[in-house]
């Protein structure tokens, strides 16, 4: 039998792709900002009901050029339970982050704590809606707006994800999605920043295209993050189909929860109110006490049954080797503790429901069904 992967990229049907790129060889037009770009950008501006947006080559671009656009000093509050990109972006720019621990409940920044953790060197927070589940938007935007922090919202996991009817992507100063094979939206690679200020746009801008103006002008020292139109191009594919693909993801959701959501010991993303989810992950808390066997056990059973979960995110990006022990992941105890439990079971919109089924047999192997 085939492994089971944690995700398979969301493809259009090969003709409709082909049909969608045939113009490049009259046109031999294949990036900087060409016509499928324009169209994209167009197309996602209205889908995440978004002021404005700009499109660049992934998400980590979109994280690591927005703070730098907004020419950032100091230190930076977030939180390690992210992929190292969060992180990497934040020190990639010269700014220190300070790791504010999660909510136990939807494993994002606990903002009861962020408050504790402002000093006179804050300048951003940097929050993640990690698995899709978003961040207290309101509390985050209230503590900002009284400490004049910028926020930056890494939004990589929450496209199309809405809050009281908003796109999510409208919240905070800027919010950066990824368009990577792996998510619920794809691009190939690719991603985008969501923002209001256009001033903050023109900046970004010129960090994606060398400080290009025009023929003859730079302004500013800028780095190359611009979409090819191959990627705008499997984007505008994608995104005709993206109702469709959050549905089925919706129905493998439910599926896992009516064969995993009764077992003691397990707890899943939570059910958010006024929030419309992407089912963008299957994440699975595994307490020992109560399931009676640890992550570890239960990673390793399905592994040898071809089933390749991921221990996403595990280990905390503070306790990542490339920083050296610097930071003090006991500070993050609530982090810790889920990152060491967490399983991310396999979700993608063509997951068989029989394959669901197997998973779930496995996982549970037999105790509890
Ligand atoms: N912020 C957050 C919170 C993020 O999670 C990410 C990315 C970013 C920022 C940065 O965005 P990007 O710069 O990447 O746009 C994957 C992805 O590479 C990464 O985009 C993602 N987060 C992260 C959570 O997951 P890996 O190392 O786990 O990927 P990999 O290659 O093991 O792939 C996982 C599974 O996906 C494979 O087992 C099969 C499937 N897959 C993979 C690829 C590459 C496909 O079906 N098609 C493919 O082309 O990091």
């Amino acid at each position: 039998m085939d492994k089971i992967l944690v995700t398979r990229s969301s493809m259009p049907a090969y003709e409709e792709y082909i049909d969608e790129i045939k113009d490049m060889w009259e046109t031999h037009w294949l990036t900087n900002m060409g016509v499928k770009h324009k169209r994209l950008q167009e197309e996602l501006k209205s889908y995440l009901a978004v002021e404005d947006i700009d499109l660049l080559t992934n998400g980590h671009m979109a994280l690591e050029l927005s703070l730098q656009a907004m020419e950032l000093q100091g230190e930076v509050i977030t939180t390690p339970f992210t992929f190292a990109s969060t992180t990497h972006a934040i020190v990639r720019n010269g700014l220190d982050p300070v790791f504010c621990d999660i909510d136990p409940v939807d494993f994002t920044i606990d903002v009861d704590k962020i408050e504790s953790l402002i000093t006179d060197r804050t300048c951003a927070i940097v929050p993640v809606h990690v698995y899709g589940n978003i961040c207290d938007v309101e509390q985050i935007d209230r503590i900002a707006k009284q400490y004049h922090l910028k926020v930056i919202y890494d939004a990589a996991h929450a496209f199309g994800v809405t809050y009281k009817g908003s796109g999510i992507g409208s919240f905070g100063d800027a919010s950066c999605f990824s368009f990577h094979a792996t998510k619920v939206f794809n691009t190939i690679e690719g991603g985008a920043v969501c923002f209001r200020d256009p001033k903050f746009g023109r900046a970004l801008y010129g960090l994606k295209n060398f400080g290009i103006r025009g023929p003859e002008i730079v302004d500013g020292v800028g780095a190359n993050a611009k979409m090819n139109e191959f990627c705008a191009a499997m984007g505008i594919c994608n995104l005709r189909h993206i109702n469709e693909e959050i549905e089925k993801r919706r129905k493998v959701y439910t599926r896992y929860m009516e064969r995993l959501g009764n077992v003691d010991g397990l707890r899943f993303n939570p059910t958010q109110s006024d929030v419309q989810s992407n089912y963008a992950y299957f994440p699975v808390v595994i307490e020992e006490a109560g399931f009676g066997e640890n992550r570890e056990a239960v990673f390793e059973r399905l592994a040898r049954h071809d089933i390749l979960a991921r221990k996403y995110f595990y280990p905390l990006t503070n306790s990542f080797e490339c920083f050296h022990g610097k930071y003090d992941t006991s500070l993050t105890p609530i982090a810790e503790k889920v990152s060491r439990s967490v399983l991310t079971l396999p979700m993608y919109a063509d997951l068989p429901m029989e394959q669901v089924d197997r998973i779930c047999e496995v996982f549970l192997d037999g105790r509890h069904r």
